[in-house]
């Protein structure tokens, strides 16, 4: 009988500093591609007017997509805000509602945004080195730098997970991450 172990699948290596993973592709996302995400549309609109930053990156391994294989990403997200809110991913629930995922701290502070799918509740967990964040299925989440340098951090999930983005375009999160006295703080989004 063949091994199913392939060695040189096995081992990689990732960067925080440029946010890679061997050439494994990566996602840029800036400013102009999370219209929507931010409570405050005035600041937005007129941060967009001067520039375009890069919000963050996510380099992702995702061999294959069989039952019981894994999936991760190396996600970088950049320091700034909009207003008085935090840079933010766009945040997704998985299409495989069900898929739960586990995040470890790389480097940097920030937090996550839980939001149960049904119920939208929403809990805020610190993400930071030396801890790990486990993202139950049926919750949409969003990752926020709070800190003032690059947010860092490991995703791992199940191959089939997906990503659903619409829904969360849609409704958005209930909750926000701003900065309140140079703190965050977690407030209702109106
Ligand atoms: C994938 C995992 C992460 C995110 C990354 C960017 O399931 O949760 O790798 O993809 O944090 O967030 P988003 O919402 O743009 O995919
Ligand atoms: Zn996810």
């Amino acid at each position: 009988m063949s091994s199913l172990l392939d060695v040189s699948q096995s081992l990689s290596r990732f960067d925080p500093a440029t946010g890679t993973i061997g050439d494994a592709p990566q996602v840029k996302r800036y400013l102009a591609d999370l219209r929507g995400c931010f409570r405050d549309t005035e600041a937005y609109e007129r941060a967009l007017t001067h520039d375009n930053p890069l919000v963050y990156t996510v380099a992702a391994v995702e061999p294959a997509v069989g039952e019981g294989d894994l999936h991760y990403g190396l996600g970088v997200i950049y320091p700034g805000l909009v207003g008085d809110e935090y840079f933010l991913t766009k945040g997704h629930l998985h299409a495989w509602r069900a898929a739960a995922e586990l995040y470890i701290g790389i480097a940097g502070e920030g937090v996550m945004l839980l939001e149960d799918e049904a119920t939208e509740e929403t809990h805020l967990v610190p993400l930071q080195p030396n801890s790990a964040v486990y993202v139950p299925g049926h919750t949409a989440h969003r990752t926020v730098n709070t800190g003032v340098v690059p947010l860092t951090y490991l995703g791992v999930y199940p191959a089939r997970a997906g990503h659903e983005y619409d829904v969360i375009a849609e409704r958005n999160f209930r909750s926000v991450v701003i900065q309140r006295d140079g703190k965050p703080l977690m407030i209702r989004r109106n």
